[in-house]
């Protein structure tokens, strides 16, 4: 294997005039298309100094040029860092400084707050596009080299540190992982995948796009989820994938399915799938949804089979080459994986990287999981403090550790609780002075800093905290205390 984008570009010439992206208003685009923009864009980020190995942070909305953007970067060489585009400008700055790019690209309306948060240099995709007046060599030169274990892609994950460390991908890792699923899913040219996603994650960005643009089939590519926009594209997707919350949102219209919906195939993580959500998708369109586990550091691990039983509650087998175990056969434990889709370590941080691994090489993923006799997989809970909210991480930590330098709260706990849209809603447990700003006003000062997918839902102010012996905050008893707070 080299280059991904050298795989791209096989399919892409075998499927000349075939439809490979319809945007709707923002047009259609066939597989020679794919070749033309990204190079184009390849050579506007040559033209400002963009070369191998280079980082090229990317915060932009989801549009169609990202994805030429992302691809150009993957041609040139360059290592593909994208960015929530909720992030603030506080958050920003902490990638740009880890990261180090030679080029950050954004918004129009950020380009100034992101130049003074940094000096490197900032574009924006008009700087990029087409009518920038650079164009691309004639006829277009090759990708640039590079060999299995040069970067792709940095993808920024938390620990139970709560500061975001870059899980580095190689072009391995991403092409193995993209091939497994095409294989597992039965992706073909055929195909026609509803993108609702964003494309700055995982799931969106790798799993969605890749299984499409390898096996040269056509995308339905949407701006953002709704469920309206869903129920309109369905009839015309054969795969689509979400991560729950789109699936307790579809099943909350009450047109849905209607009688011109006949994917073959809906595919659901990122988080838990409810075992509830699971039954009532069944009993709604007779299809059961296949439910896959993934992680940032190592992209889709397990998987429900295409063919055979999806079982409700668990995540399947681990896909093929992916090698997966728990520390103490047959108990609950956190489960450790093998494989090529496993990542090279963390950005520029050894430490984590070497305490993350086990000695023989097993990357430990902080899930704590069960696997049966016949090697299906169960997520049963995390080993890890993190919230999983509509299908975004959230860090207690992070909140926690912003929540306390407001000087009129004594101590925070942050805990998720059940949601019935999020899955798990962000939750602020205070220790308060009789000074401190009322709820809506903390949550207002909090979305100044953090994404507002992170502020939490509710901010609840109580007396001290509970703590054990050791003194350590009880979350559990918070969580039991507050169980209902979201119920319908
Ligand atoms: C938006 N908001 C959220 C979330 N999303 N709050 C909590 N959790 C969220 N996930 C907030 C906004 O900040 C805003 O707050 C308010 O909700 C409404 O925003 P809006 O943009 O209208 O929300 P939405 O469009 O309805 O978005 C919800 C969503 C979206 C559709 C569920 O979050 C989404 O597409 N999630 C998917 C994320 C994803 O791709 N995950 C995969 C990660 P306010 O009103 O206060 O401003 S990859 C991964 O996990 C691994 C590898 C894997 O296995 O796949
Ligand atoms: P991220 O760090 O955003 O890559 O999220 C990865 C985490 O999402 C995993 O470590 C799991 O905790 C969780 N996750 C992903 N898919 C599933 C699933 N199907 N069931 C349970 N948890 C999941």
């Amino acid at each position: 294997m080299t280059n991904l984008f050298t795989s791209i570009e096989s399919v892409a010439n075998a499927r000349g005039a075939a439809l490979a992206f319809d945007c709707d208003e923002h047009g259609r685009f066939s597989y020679a298309d794919v070749l033309t923009r990204s190079a184009q864009f390849a050579a506007a980020l040559g033209a400002v100094g963009v070369g191998a190995g280079d980082r090229v942070a990317v915060q932009l909305d989801k549009h169609i040029d990202v994805v030429w953007l992302y691809l150009a970067v993957l041609r040139q060489g360059a290592v593909y860092v994208p960015l929530n585009t909720g992030y603030t400008d506080t958050e920003l700055g902490y990638f740009i400084d880890d990261a180090g790019p030679r080029l950050v690209v954004v918004e129009s309306n950020r380009a100034d707050s992101v130049r003074e948060l940094s000096h490197v240099r900032v574009a924006t995709l008009d700087d990029l596009r087409e009518d920038s007046g650079i164009d691309p060599p004639t006829p277009i030169g090759p990708p640039v080299a590079r060999s299995d274990d040069d970067l792709a892609a940095i993808l920024y994950t938390s620990g139970t540190t709560g500061r975001s460390k870059g899980a580095m991908l190689s072009h391995a890792n991403l092409e193995s992982n993209a091939r497994t699923l095409i294989e597992a899913w039965g992706f073909t040219a055929d195909d026609v995948l509803l993108h609702m996603l964003p494309i700055y994650h995982v799931h969106g960005l790798f799993v969605a796009l890749h299984c499409a643009l390898l096996s040269g089939a056509a995308t339905l590519f949407a701006a953002r989820f709704d469920a309206a926009t869903a129920m309109a594209l369905l009839p015309r997707a054969t795969v689509f994938m979400g991560v729950p919350t789109y699936y307790t949102r579809l099943l909350n219209e009450p047109a849905f399915p209607s009688p011109e919906i006949a994917l073959r195939l809906y595919v659901c993580g990122s988080a838990p799938l409810r075992v509830e959500t699971f039954a009532l998708f069944e009993e709604r369109t007779g299809q059961r949804i296949l439910e896959r586990y993934g992680m940032t550091e190592a992209g889709m691990i397990c998987s429900n089979p295409l063919q055979g039983e999806r079982i409700a509650g668990t995540v399947g087998p681990a896909l093929a080459g992916v090698h997966v175990r728990l520390p103490e056969a047959g108990a609950p434990g956190v489960l450790e994986i093998n494989g090529p889709n496993v990542f090279k370590g963390y950005w520029e941080d050894v430490e984590k990287t070497t305490e993350s691994f086990t000695e023989d090489g097993y990357f430990i993923t902080g899930d704590v999981a069960t696997i049966d006799a016949h090697g299906v997989v169960s997520i049963v809970g995390r080993d890890k403090d993190v919230i999983i909210s509509g299908g975004l991480n959230v860090y207690p930590k992070e909140i926690e550790t912003t929540l306390d330098a407001i000087g009129t709260i004594n101590e925070s706990a942050v805990i998720g609780l059940n949601h019935p849209d999020f899955g798990e809603a962000v939750v602020a447990v205070i220790d308060a002075t009789a000074q401190c700003p009322d709820e809506a006003t903390l949550i207002a000062t909090l979305k100044q800093t953090l994404a507002s997918f992170k502020v939490p839902k509710r901010v609840l102010t109580i007396g001290a905290l509970p703590r054990n012996a050791m003194g350590k905050v009880q979350k559990n008893l918070l969580r039991e205390q507050f169980a209902g707070l979201f119920d319908r």
